[in-house]
């Protein structure tokens, strides 16, 4: 046997790495975040069409008064459910999709600071959304409403597992978040490329780090809130129960501490997105870029400061109800800025409505609908009478659908050919635009006026001399077109990976980094790690200056683009870690571990400890993937 000394040494062979790894397997161990954002997109996309599902089932059962499609119960979970999907599962995990695919190369790195932390974000998203939808299958699906309040969230009033499903389902969900969040701030922080300076970062990064400083601070607070309702339906505490010295009212405050936030961690990414479409299509920079930078964190540090808007009704008195009346009309004024400075950029711009830029325009006239309505709000007396009505239904899917989802939209038609280096049919894309824009009408304007008719939100009927059914049959048909609108968008997702012309490098003529590099990116992204000399970076490579306007050709600087080409043509070995299962598996002991407080057992008791068989396997697949993740060579 050959002595030690002999034995070869193992030195870690540098990747070629132009061609991605393929199989299921290969998608399983990941920790590239190209693919670890289409992973996301992907599944959030599917819960995007879950929830849409479940409000046509709403929509079906309010299409006329008095229908008894589907039963007083059945409609509390649904509408429970709709809500929580597409907040936690659906628009939360889409935008971390782009931030994932995009933002790394928007700062010119190779991938976020941790990979395997990144996996593991994933697969505990996947886990948490997994544990609230088996509630189906169990009849027992949540039903208290997305922000289940107090005290009927209490085992008195909810004393089946429905709430424990969602109660345990979001703790996951904020493990997930959280994780993800601290990655981004540092990758942001740590890895952009030479010369990238701040106030040289894409906007929508910067959207992506201020988010997630958002998550990192307001998860805390739902964690908290829902910690102690798992001592009050576990352990028989009374946090929120007043006979026992406790509060209802805690589960509200600590709820939007939470929620508020949350509306802008779901929107502020849209406004990041439409801030890199808009001047794309106008051949001019974002108007104000700075102005923007600072409007955004204004908007992030005023949204903490807001969330009693929530309870006027509740009897907070009229000092604090003022208070939080004025801290929300304050916020309209970052938004306003922002609003402005889109119109700004397309003021005298050479225009090009391609599908994403009709989204994104989509958004800046539907999102001042949903703004309005929110000032509305802000007045106390105001709310009092809108407050618990389709008014608000309708006011927050003006946001959250017009404003969030308009501006995802945009953003797959944006981006989706850097990620799969095909174009999508633009002329199906414009049916799908006027399709969703007229559906999304049709279904929430006319809300406006059943809420000041008096419409009650979450009542799974309403009588036929209410005078709401023929509003409510022109909602429910607007829902139709809606529901068709999306299959027109999976019909061109289909038709453009299977039959999407090339989309070559820099389709749009765009001004990041991102589309200096092939479609899609090699596995390292950039096979040289770019000097950054100008904000828009393209833009000052391609045309010697800033505005998209090609009237020089500047020759003398070397280009970005032309640096990776020529690079990629040498084939690169950049070195990358190593795929690893370890973020997997550790998420799979905490998925596991949770569903042990679900499904308490079989058991093994020692004493008065009742352990759940899932609780300990789960709680050791946990330690001993973490502790191998830990030792494992990352490469
Ligand atoms: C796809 C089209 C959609 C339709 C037709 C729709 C319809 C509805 C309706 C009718 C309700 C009120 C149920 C009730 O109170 O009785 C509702 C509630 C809700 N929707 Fe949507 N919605 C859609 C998309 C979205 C999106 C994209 C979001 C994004 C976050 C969203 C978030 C919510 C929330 C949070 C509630 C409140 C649930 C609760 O009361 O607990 N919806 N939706
Ligand atoms: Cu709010």
């Amino acid at each position: 046997m050959a002595s030690i000394a002999h034995q070869p040494q193992i030195v870690p062979q540098p990747v070629t790495t132009t061609k991605p790894a393929t199989g299921i397997w290969s998608w399983l161990t990941t920790i590239d975040h190209k693919r670890i954002g289409l992973m996301y997109g992907i599944s959030a996309f599917f819960f995007l069409l879950l929830g849409g599902f479940e409000a046509l089932l709403i929509r079906a059962q309010l299409a006329q008064p008095e229908n008894d499609l589907i039963s007083a119960q059945r409609y509390n979970e649904l509408f429970t459910m709709h809500g929580t999907t597409m907040i936690f599962l659906a628009l939360m995990p889409l935008t971390s999709g782009f931030f994932n695919y995009v933002m790394p190369l928007q700062i010119g790195a190779r991938d976020v600071a941790f990979p395997r932390l990144n996996a593991f974000s994933l697969w505990v998203f996947i886990f948490g959304a997994i544990i609230i939808n088996i509630s189906w299958f169990f009849n027992e699906a949540p039903n208290q409403g997305w922000y289940g309040y107090a005290p009927l969230t209490g085992t008195a009033w909810s004393p089946g597992r429905n709430v424990d499903f969602w109660m345990i389902g979001i703790q996951v969900l904020g493990v997930a978040s959280m994780a993800a969040s601290f990655n981004f701030v540092v990758t942001i922080f740590n890895l952009r490329a030479p010369g990238m300076k701040m106030m040289r970062l894409p906007i929508f990064t910067w959207s992506t780090l201020i988010v997630s400083i958002m998550i990192i601070f307001a998860f805390p607070a739902i964690t908290v809130a829902l910690l102690l309702l798992s001592f009050d339906r576990y352990a028989g505490t009374g946090f929120y129960e007043v006979a026992a010295g406790g509060d209802p009212l805690l589960w509200q405050h600590l709820f939007w501490v939470f929620g508020h936030p949350e509306v802008y961690i779901l929107i502020l990414p849209a406004f990041g997105i439409i801030s890199e479409i808009i001047p794309v299509f106008s051949r001019k920079p974002l108007f104000g870029y700075s102005v923007m930078v600072y409007a955004t964190i204004a908007i992030a540090f005023l949204g903490f400061g807001v969330w009693a808007h929530h309870m006027f009704t509740v009897g907070l008195g009229p000092t604090a109800n003022a208070v939080f009346a004025g801290a929300t009309m304050l916020i309209g004024i970052p938004t306003g800025v922002k609003i402005f400075n889109w119109v700004g950029t397309m003021f005298r711009g050479s225009l090009r409505f391609t599908t994403a830029m009709l989204f994104a325009v989509g958004l800046v006239s539907q999102f001042v609908i949903g703004g309005l309505s929110g000032v509305m709000h802000a007045v106390v007396p105001v709310d009092a009478q809108q407050n618990d009505t389709y008014f608000i239904i309708a006011h927050f899917h003006y946001v959250l659908f017009g404003g969030t989802v308009f501006g995802l939209l945009a953003g797959i038609y944006f981006w989706g050919p850097k990620a799969f280096g095909k174009m999508f049919d633009e002329r199906i894309g414009k049916w799908h635009f006027w399709l969703t824009f007229v559906g999304f009408n049709l279904t929430f304007f006319p809300m406006h006026f059943l809420g000041l008719a008096g419409m009650p939100r979450r009542y799974f009927t309403y009588a036929e001399d209410s005078g709401w059914g023929p509003w409510n049959a022109v909602v429910s048909f607007g829902a139709l077109v809606l529901g068709f609108s999306f299959l027109v968008f999976l019909y061109n997702i289909y038709k453009m990976v299977r039959h999407g012309e090339p989309a070559g490098d820099d389709p749009w003529d765009a001004a990041t980094l991102e589309w200096a590099i092939s479609s899609p990116p090699p596995a390292y992204n950039f096979a040289v790690i770019p000097t950054v000399t100008h904000r828009d970076q393209l833009w000052w490579d391609k045309y010697g200056d800033e505005h998209g306007h090609a009237h020089v050709q500047n020759d003398d600087v070397p280009k970005t683009a032309e640096i990776q080409r020529e690079a990629n043509a040498a084939h690169p070995h950049v070195h990358l870690p190593n795929p690893s299962y370890f973020p997997l598996l550790a998420a799979a002991g905490l998925g596991t571990f949770a569903l042990g407080m679900l499904f308490m057992n079989p058991a093994i008791t020692i004493g008065l400890l009742h352990l759940p068989v899932l609780v300990i396997v789960g709680v050791a697949l946990l330690i001993f993937s973490v502790y191998a993740w830990a030792f494992e060579p990352a490469g």
